[in-house]
């Protein structure tokens, strides 16, 4: 029986073992998409399910007087925030926030509700031109997979992981069509494109045109079929390069005519061939290495299609230059130094070409301001990660986490309880997990990991991990949430989150913080005769007094700044909350592994979300009595009557019918009457349901009950 429970507060009682068993009965029986109270809990199939998602159930959820009534389905918490975008006073912008682990179905999940509002906010009766209505869907849709070519890549975890977070705006015009998308991402994995993790490959654009460039093309961006290219890892996966063709014609529905597209694909062949540059350590100190024999070609090709001076080009790489005052002092950089700019000059061409790809997009599809009044976000940002090394990347990733757990929280605690005030219920209030002290530890003043790492970051010591160390262990040993392995050699510190524990290495992050991109490699692109490249370089600064180049920004304080943003934007929507779990870590089809789940169901703290749900008065209910006989005329009469004695605040009396009538005496802890709603438990709906069962069957007057689900 335990699969159709469609809702996890009806499990009972509700523990991680009960949970898990509902969650996997129904997964056997092929049910993905359960409610656990407030959220929505998507398990990942790992196969395509025919008629999922098809036209015909999207127009079955959209045109359902109670879509909460059927079964549950993503579709669902995207119909319910596009009527909610209409608000009962006025009209309420919406965020659909989509969470899970690397692979359980983030993204998938915010194509499918990009699909459907693409669908159902469709017009086809607009004044407008078809046309222009269909372009504008096309367009929005159309962001997604070229976002992914550039952004995505196969991991040891997804084959199409998003190695970056988005945050999408979906704007509605007064009659709630789709007229427009904005598009706001984060903290690109750029550190990708010159290094790899083992196992794993580059972004999935370099194999896209690897395999899909025609012959001509292939000459062009001088990439010869059998050329292996050191920063082009795993070609032989042949993961979503078939799709060279697809985010060609994505490009060009976004507008990115033929000349733009061969400057991209230009830059991108130039990135890879720098891939192959590698230098010879030199024999003393005061001379710059010299390139390795084979590194010449590439270098010169690298050169050619990025545009610039082959000869300024290795220079840039070879020399450092060092300001003194007014002037410059050149140093010969080390053989590893001459791998560090090759590398930095790389992963800044790819963030600003990726940059430049967003801002693009965004011009592409956002409509005019005067055009549309409301938004839906969908919000598809990585989750949780714990790797057996974690660097900055992790703690930023995690930190996000943190803030949206905590954001879930509030919202959700805040909203419920504020309104049982407000109806003047006696509440008792339910306590719950708060995060804040994580979120103290990392991003919090006086001190905290960020406060430490920027300072330290500005401070630009020799030995920055062992500093690093030091002071984290001293300045925060007053918080519970970090902790320290003393025996260990690898300098780290551990940060217990609310998902779990995370060791975070040291070593590395004060430089990946300051993210230097030394002037040189600016000034260099800066004369790029490459027109896309000159554009996206030609408004960064080169020259600052401490001479760190192109960031002056730590990357963290960049990152917390545009998370601030995102939360006020949260906090000023209705949220929706969508938990994505990943059934098996190998990604095999319809495969159900405990172990995997409730790690997963405990990190996301679904156990707590039922419990808060059960707790409180998960339904709010609205009672029409009417007779099988009655017109409509008549029916109506009665619900105004009854609608009236609510208003007049009878509802009480209107209540003791009932309750009498379902011989019910412990009405307090099931029911309980607010000013204007009359809130139920779970309990005393299913009461109702089935007595209004019964009665339906024995007479023709019925009692009709409709329920509304508390979100
Ligand atoms: V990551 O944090 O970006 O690495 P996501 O985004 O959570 O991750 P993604 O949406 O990419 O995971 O899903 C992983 C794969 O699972 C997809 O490529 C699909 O092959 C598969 N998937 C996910 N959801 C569904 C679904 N509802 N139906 C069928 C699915 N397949
Ligand atoms: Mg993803």
């Amino acid at each position: 029986q335990l699969h159709t429970y469609d809702d996890l507060t009806k499990v009972n009682p509700v523990t991680p073992t009960t949970v898990l068993k509902c969650l996997q009965a129904r997964y056997s029986m092929k049910v993905f998409y359960t409610h656990a109270g407030c959220t929505l809990v998507a398990l990942n199939p790992f196969q395509p399910i025919p008629d999922l998602y098809s036209l015909d159930v999207m127009k079955e959820y959209h045109l359902a007087p109670q879509p909460q009534e059927f079964k549950p389905h993503i579709f669902i918490v995207a119909e319910e925030a596009y009527r909610n975008v209409r608000g009962q006073l006025e009209p309420v912008n919406q965020s659909l926030v989509v969470s899970g682990e690397s692979g359980a179905g983030k993204t998938w999940t915010s194509r499918c509700l990009m699909k459907y509002y693409a669908t159902v906010a469709a017009s086809s009766s607009l004044m407008k031109s078809q046309d222009t209505v269909e372009r504008i869907e096309r367009r929005v849709l159309d962001s997604n997979p070229l976002m992914e070519a550039f952004g995505n890549t196969c991991t040891l975890r997804n084959n199409n992981s998003s190695r970056f977070g988005k945050y999408i705006q979906l704007q509605l015009d007064r009659c709630q069509l789709l007229v427009g998308a904005s598009v706001q991402t984060y903290l690109l994995e750029k550190t990708r494109v010159s290094c790899q993790p083992a196992n794993e490959r580059n972004f999935h654009i370099f194999y896209q045109m690897m395999k899909g460039a025609t012959d001509e093309q292939r000459k062009e961006w001088k990439l010869q079929h059998d050329q292996r290219f050191v920063w082009l890892p795993n070609s032989e996966k042949h993961v979503e390069e078939d799709s060279f063709h697809e985010t060609v014609k994505a490009m060009v529905h976004l507008g990115i005519d033929a000349e733009r597209q061969r400057q991209v694909f230009r830059i991108l062949s130039g990135i890879l061939q720098l891939g192959n540059v590698s230098f010879s350590s030199s024999a003393n100190e005061s001379q710059s290495c010299d390139l390795d024999e084979q590194s010449e070609g590439f270098l010169h090709r690298a050169a050619e299609l990025l545009c610039v001076s082959a000869d300024e080009l290795q220079t840039c790489l070879r020399v450092r230059t060092l300001k003194a005052g007014k002037q410059s002092v050149f140093k010969p950089c080390s053989q590893a130094e001459c791998g560090v700019k090759r590398d930095c000059l790389a992963k800044v061409i790819y963030a600003q070409l990726f940059e430049w790809l967003v801002t693009f997009i965004n011009n592409s599809v956002c409509a005019d301001k005067s055009t549309w009044c409301n938004f839906i976000g969908v919000l598809d940002v990585y989750g949780f990660e714990c790797f057996q090394n974690n660097n900055l990347e992790q703690l930023c990733i995690n930190y996000a986490n943190e803030k949206l757990q905590q954001h879930f929280v509030a919202h959700y605690l805040r909203a419920q309880q504020e309104e049982y005030v407000s109806e003047g219920l006696e509440w008792s209030f339910v306590k719950y997990q708060d995060n804040q002290s994580c979120l103290d530890l990392i991003e919090g003043s006086p001190v905290s990991v960020f406060s430490l790492l920027n300072e330290e970051s500005r401070l630009n010591r020799a030995s920055d991990a062992t500093t690093l160390r030091v002071r984290l262990e001293k300045e925060l040993r007053d918080s519970a949430n970090i902790s320290w392995d003393r025996f260990s050699k690898v300098p780290h510190f551990t940060v217990t989150h609310y998902a779990g524990k995370v060791n975070y290495q040291i070593e590395g992050m004060v430089e990946k913080n300051k993210d230097p991109v030394p002037p040189e490699l600016i000034s260099l692109l800066q004369k790029s005769d490459n027109p896309l490249l000159h554009q996206i370089f030609s408004d960064k600064e080169t020259e600052n007094p401490n001479n760190k180049g192109l960031s002056k920004v730590t990357v963290v304080s960049k990152f917390k700044n545009s998370l601030e943003s995102l939360m006020k934007i949260l906090l000023a929507t209705t949220p929706h909350y969508t938990r994505c779990i990943k059934p098996n870590p190998d990604c095999k089809p319809l495969t159900f592994e405990k172990e995997e789940v409730i790690m997963q169901l405990e990190a996301c703290g679904i156990v707590e979300t039922i419990h808060i749900s059960a707790a409180g008065f998960p339904i709010r209910c609205r009672i029409f009595i009417i007779t099988h006989n009655w017109n409509n005329e008549r029916r109506a009469i009665m619900f105004f009557l009854c609608l009236c004695m609510c208003y007049l605040f009878e509802v009480d009396k209107l209540l003791s019918v009932v309750l009498h009538h379902l011989s019910c005496e412990d009405r307090r802890s099931l029911v309980h009457c607010g000013r204007t709603k009359v809130f139920l438990t779970q309990t005393m709906v299913n009461l109702l349901e089935d007595q209004r069962k019964k009665i339906l069957s024995r007479s023709a007057f019925s009692i009709q009950c409709c329920w509304l689900r508390y979100q």
